[in-house]
């Protein structure tokens, strides 16, 4: 899935800006701060690859010398780039800064910078720096002649085996989920958003676990919204819920670590996991760690 996951986002990468959403536009939200070390929070909307941030920037330090603002890339994406979409000089400048920093503010851990203008459109501010993991950044802007208009695009990127954003959103239906067939031994995480009316109520996956192994499932990430703090875990033996309930339980940012199974690891066979949740907004992430029974119980020497 991740080989797939990986043409499309070409094809929209190709087709700029189809899949764009503003997520800032100082004209709307305000001017992004002019603290180094308090930032303005920006959120990507998560169901598309391009997040667009549009601003003005330049003059006085203290002042709007600096746009700065800080951002989560969740568990199973990477920022894969930061496209400058336009840039409108004035007063003769040419260029600005654009710094990426490790964590929530741009004054610890920098990790590399362009310096980026109008002859620079279409290309990525942080060349050499992107792409980067999963993990908390602040991109900072500076500049010291006033008024130089600029827009981006944050381009996400897919590190998960499974992830909603580029995958689709997991089956509505707990009749019929969405099939993730026999798992990979490693890199198969799992990573989604789910909550509210309808069909966001429901994320159903089912899954195979191969023969000679258990899966336990291990909650990686959980961002709650709206005043929750857990989304329920509900597992049944094969495809669909008319089997046996195998472990139902609710799981939270305080388990991200620990097993969402109240049973233990599942043995090979086939599983269906339904995720329910009331309140829109939530973001999840957790993988399978897989077992080798003979290898890891010594029986191997018998068995041969
Ligand atoms: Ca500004
Ligand atoms: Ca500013
Ligand atoms: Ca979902
Ligand atoms: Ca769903």
């Amino acid at each position: 899935m991740k080989k797939v996951c990986l043409s499309m986002a070409m094809a929209l990468m190709a087709s700029s800006p189809v899949g764009a959403e503003v997520i800032w536009d100082e004209g709307i939200d305000g001017d992004l701060s002019n603290d180094q070390a308090a930032p303005t929070p920006i959120f990507f909307a998560l169901d598309s690859t391009q997040d667009t941030v549009i601003g003005n920037v330049g003059g006085a330090n203290p002042g709007e010398f600096f746009d700065d603002m800080t951002f989560d890339v969740f568990y199973g994406f990477c920022l894969e780039s930061v496209l400058l979409v336009d840039y409108v000089a004035d007063g003769g400048n040419t260029t600005s800064g654009f710094n990426l920093w490790e964590g929530p503010d741009a004054l610890t851990t920098f990790l590399g910078s362009t310096t980026s203008g109008p002859a620079n459109i279409g290309q990525n501010v942080l060349d050499g720096t992107t792409p980067v993991s999963a993990g908390t950044y602040t991109l900072d802007i500076r500049e010291g002649t006033p008024n130089q208009s600029y827009e981006i695009d944050y381009v996400l990127c897919n590190e998960a085996y499974y992830n909603e954003a580029f995958d689709g959103d997991f089956s509505d239906d707990d009749t019929t989920p969405t099939d993730l067939g026999v798992l990979p031994l490693t890199d198969n995480q799992i990573s989604g958003t789910i909550g509210g009316a309808g069909g966001l109520f429901v994320d159903a996956l089912s899954f195979t676990v191969p023969t000679g192994f258990t899966a336990d499932v291990i909650l990686r990430a959980y961002v709650a919204a709206g005043g929750n703090d857990t989304s329920g875990f509900n597992y049944y033996e094969g495809v669909g819920v008319g089997g046996a309930v195998v472990s139902s339980a609710s799981f939270g940012a305080t388990d991200i670590g620990t097993t969402t199974l109240t049973t233990g690891p599942l043995p090979e066979g086939t599983y269906t996991l339904v995720l329910l949740e009331g309140t829109e907004g939530q973001q999840y992430g957790f993988d399978f760690q897989l077992t080798d029974l003979i290898y890891d119980n010594g029986f191997e020497l018998i068995v041969r």
